[in-house]
């Protein structure tokens, strides 16, 4: 009994390397698999003949005294029928955006800093509970973006920029309302800081260098005015209106000026401010009746 079931096996074994054996000459380079290669390269034919079966596809004469099987195996070894040849369409972009900071990638927003002693710092900063109580509450989510300098008693003004790398896509010949919140903190009753926006067709953007971004086709400047009081609370930041003309796409460029007050001779009271961006808004102008 024992001996019996070992030859058993000794024969499943023998059974499996034979048609290993015999798959791997299948796909070595004998004649039928050649010719098989050459139809396929010439004229699609094994990737027809294997999806449409061996019944429909008229076979040439060279390979026609060849068994089905033996064709449909070599057909096998030359072509292999791919499911990823779907080609998928990528869905149009939004022509209204809303920038709220709250996604970790924001590709197209990048930022540049300056100011006259490159002192400062910036970029999308998260508010927490656990954050220090000086520091700004997001106007949407936990997220925004700020630049933060501190002056000293020689500094006279601190300017911020920043840009999106890539432009927004928007409809031409259309009116656009662009629209943010803002806020400056740290504010002390004579310090006054003003924003201008730029609005440009396009952006080119080379990421290796920090101050990278090339706004080209200056579309016009925005004209804002604030509902609020940005030195206390979030303002809004409206009347950012644009007429996109020809361009299908709009690239944002903020500027922000603080200036320390004449009558100030030690700017260094201000201290550290914080200007402070949230929830920039592009949607087209809703008509009016
Ligand atoms: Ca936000």
């Amino acid at each position: 009994m024992k001996s019996t079931i070992f030859a058993t096996i000794l024969v499943l074994l023998a059974g499996l390397t034979q048609a290993a054996v015999l798959e791997r000459r299948a796909c070595s380079g004998n004649n039928i698999v050649r010719a098989a290669e050459k139809l396929q390269r010439e004229s699609n034919w094994c990737a027809t003949w294997l999806a449409a079966g061996t019944t429909t596809v008229s076979i040439p004469a060279h390979i026609a005294a060849t068994p089905a099987p033996v064709i449909s195996s070599a057909c096998s070894c030359v072509y292999t029928a791919s499911s990823t040849t779907t080609t998928t369409t990528a869905p149009p972009e939004p022509t209204e955006h809303l920038v709220d900071f709250e996604d970790d990638d924001t590709p197209w927003v990048g930022f540049i800093y300056l100011d006259s002693q490159g002192r400062g710092s910036y970029g999308r900063h998260r508010y927490t509970e656990s954050s220090s109580p000086q520091q700004l509450e997001a106007f949407s989510g936990e997220n925004y973006y700020r630049g933060i300098f501190k002056f000293r008693n020689t500094d006279t003004k601190h300017s911020y920029e920043f840009s999106n790398t890539k432009a927004f896509s928007v409809n031409p010949n259309t009116d656009y309302d662009i629209t943010f919140r803002f806020r400056q903190f740290g504010y002390s009753s004579s310090l006054v800081c003003s924003v201008a926006v730029q609005v440009y067709n396009s952006v080119q953007w080379d990421s290796d260098n920090i101050s990278g971004a090339v706004m080209v086709g200056l579309i016009g400047v925005l004209e804002l005015t604030w509902q609020g009081d940005p030195t206390t609370t979030w303002a809004k930041a409206v009347g950012g209106r644009i007429h996109t003309g020809g361009a299908s796409g709009i690239a944002l460029y903020f500027r922000t000026d603080c200036r320390c007050p004449d009558e100030l001779t030690e700017c260094g009271v201000l201290g550290t401010v914080t200007a402070a961006f949230d929830d920039i808004e592009i949607k087209v102008r809703p008509p009016t009746p």
